[in-house]
């Protein structure tokens, strides 16, 4: 096994939880407490949203680290999912308010289904008003495996001045940018700390048989059991750890670096958790692909088993650079060890989630698939001589993120995952690619149809110098029934219209309905040709097509047309708290309510089924999230077109 200098392979972590829960400012505190440059925002407070995983490079006591701090936001939730599939560990940052619990509840489902060893950080523990024994059970309703305390914070009035750390029951005190001092364990609080020792105790020795044994006989573990515990149920997923600190003012880093440092799964044990085989030739994985200006493309991987040297062939490209981030830039590395996180430089043509080797062509690794889009948003260049820039930078983003979807289907569409998803995404491409664009509400698809049977007639005839036009055409437009679309009948006969020329009839009453009487495509109507005329010189396939076109647009307009509008089957899912506020906001936007359920495999949750026009979907999101904590979310598919009065 290759590894650092005392034999340890790099490992990694990814910091993840509710959005300004503080992981960018630990990911810096981390590194900071390593030793590794690190470059702070210029006003702390003010800190912008996180929208792109940011890898950061470290060693802690010997040991090499790569550090990612993950977007918090539901709209970046993608880039989390993507580095979870690669990381040897998570850290779950959350506040200690019992009523922002639930903003971690799909995380820690995640986590569990995808099975990555997870400890939950409780950051901002200066703001901790009332008892850290609330946070504990506002979490543990989320999470379905016990949660197990290791720290007692200990107040000094109304501040959180240290810790009790349980398992070694030793008392600290914080000190700002400096390891914790040594205290007395304060004579009020040892009760509290004997029953939440009692309770940790208890919980690891649920799954240990020879420490069960010591608690029904009174006999006290020692501090190396039950980290021992500790370590081998945080693998298993059967207990989650917690500590306490407060980020910003570097309080509780390095009591995490320790966690990290003794629980964190080796590569080994991450591969071995992943069932990936280390025996073959060296493998990696790419989890992210960035276009980084002058830099071009960087595409970030997991090493999952051997060395990889620069300049090595990957996915049928040669590798060009490996990349280490110390304080932000690009530091170049000559090759990449198991364990190891780093960017690869010019893969061109490997996508984000290909798992590649320089032994061939190695089977794919699993990756997970972006949620279908639940905003939109049109685009438009300023400058039209931009579209084809656009274009490209479009399809470059695409490859870059992968919650990206674009449709160009008489409009550019982007769908993404929410506003601030397509906002920044549009600032990308002003920012990256020079491209200054318009965005506007996408048009909704509306059809029109009629109600009435209408007979039609249409005649051309015109004499313009020797050769003249003829056609003349009977016609019957008639409604059909929804979704059986067009139709086309010929019943003429003695030869009125004829043979060669009705084709140009069919294609030419098709053509009519590309755009009705409202400016919408005419669907679900039969033309029938019943009689006509010609003339033997003058007609032609044009004078019969034009024939058409005139009957047709007098036709439609007398057949008592009527917009169409596209209604979507619309599943919206909700923690259960929210299902009748859920209900109520579809009813607001001309829902028909079919019924609700519990969400399969999602305790807790309701999915509420309804069918909801599209023009009334836009916006949906934004309102579902702001009144659900931003946990709510829907899926939709076409299912219908109704009539409607609505004027578009
Ligand atoms: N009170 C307090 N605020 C903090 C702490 N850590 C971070 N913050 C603040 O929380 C806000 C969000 O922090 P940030 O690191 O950007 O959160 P992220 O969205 O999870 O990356 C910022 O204003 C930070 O200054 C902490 O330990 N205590
Ligand atoms: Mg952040």
């Amino acid at each position: 096994m290759s590894g650092t200098k005392n034999g340890r392979s790099p490992r990694s972590v990814a910091l993840v939880g509710p959005y300004s829960s503080g992981k960018s400012t630990l990911f810096e505190a981390l590194l900071d407490a390593a030793g590794a440059p690190v470059k702070r925002p210029a006003d702390p407070r003010n800190r912008p949203m996180t929208t792109e995983i940011r890898l950061g490079h470290c060693n802690y006591l010997g040991d090499a680290w790569s550090i990612l701090d993950c977007p918090g936001s539901i709209e970046f939730a993608y880039q989390t999912w993507s580095a979870l599939a690669v990381v040897d560990i998570a850290v779950v940052v959350c506040e200690p308010a019992p009523a922002k619990a639930a903003m971690v509840a799909p995380l820690l489902k995640t986590l569990r289904d995808e099975g990555v060893p997870h400890i939950i950080f409780i950051n901002k523990i200066d703001t901790l008003d009332g008892s850290i024994a609330d946070t504990l059970a506002s979490l543990q309703a989320y999470a379905s495996s016990p949660l197990v305390l290791r720290q007692m914070p200990i107040f000094e009035g109304q501040t959180v001045s240290g810790y009790v750390d349980l398992m070694s029951e030793r008392a600290y005190r914080y000190r700002k940018g400096e390891a914790s001092e040594l205290m007395q364990i304060p004579p009020a609080m040892l009760a509290d700390e004997q029953a939440a020792l009692g309770r940790l105790v208890e919980t690891l020795a649920d799954r240990d048989d020879t420490l069960l044994e010591k608690v029904l006989e009174d006999v006290k573990p020692t501090p190396d059991e039950l980290y021992r515990d500790m370590r081998k149920d945080l693998l298993d997923g059967a207990v989650i750890e917690v500590l306490v600190g407060a980020a910003e003012a570097t309080h509780g880093v390095r009591r995490l670096w320790k966690a990290l440092r003794h629980d964190t799964p080796a590569p080994a044990e991450t591969a071995a958790r992943k069932a990936i085989d280390q025996r073959g030739p060296a493998l990696a994985q790419v989890f992210r692909t960035a276009y980084a200006g002058h830099t071009g493309k960087l595409s970030y991987a997991r090493i999952w088993s051997g060395t990889i040297p620069d300049g090595a062939q990957l996915g049928g490209t040669r590798l060009g650079g490996i990349n280490h981030f110390v304080n932000g830039d690009l530091i170049k590395i000559p090759e990449a060890k198991e364990g190891d996180i780093v960017a690869f430089g010019r893969l061109d043509g490997v996508p984000t989630g290909a798992t590649v080797s320089p032994g061939g062509q190695p089977d794919a690794l699993p990756f997970p698939q972006p949620t279908p889009p639940v905003y939109a948003m049109a685009v438009t260049t300023t400058d039209r001589k931009d579209d084809v820039k656009l274009s490209g930078a479009l399809h470059k983003l695409a490859e870059e993120d992968a919650s990206l979807f674009i449709t160009q289907d008489g409009e550019t569409v982007l769908h993404g995952q929410g506003e601030m998803h397509l906002q920044t995404t549009v600032e990308h491409l002003a920012r990256d690619y020079g491209l200054k664009l318009a965005t506007r509400k996408p048009a909704v698809a509306y059809k029109e149809t009629i109600r009435k049977r209408v007979h039609e007639h249409g005649r051309l005839k015109r004499q313009t110098g020797g050769h003249g036009q003829f056609a003349d055409v009977k016609i019957e437009i008639a409604p059909r029934a929804r979704g059986e679309g067009f139709q086309f009948i010929d019943k003429v006969v003695g030869g009125a219209v004829p043979r060669n020329f009705i084709p140009a009839v069919g294609d030419a009453a098709e053509e009519a309905t590309r755009k009705g009487p409202f400016g919408f495509p005419v669907v679900d109507v039969s033309v029938t040709l019943v009689d006509g005329g010609f003339h033997s010189v003058d007609s032609s396939d044009m004078a019969f097509k034009t024939a058409t076109q005139i009957a047709m647009k007098e036709g439609l307009a007398k057949a008592d047309p009527v917009l169409l509008e596209p209604v979507d089957h619309v599943t919206v899912s909700v923690p259960n708290d929210y299902t009748a506020r859920a209900q109520r906001l579809l009813t607001g936007r001309r829902g028909q309510i079919l019924g609700f359920a519990e969400r399969s495999d999602w305790p807790g949750w309701d999915d509420v089924e309804a069918l909801v026009p599209e023009a009334e979907i836009h916006d949906l999101i934004i309102e579902l999230r702001s009144q659900t904590l931003g946990l709510g979310t829907y899926r939709r598919r076409f299912d219908h077109l109704a009539e409607t009065r609505a004027v578009p």
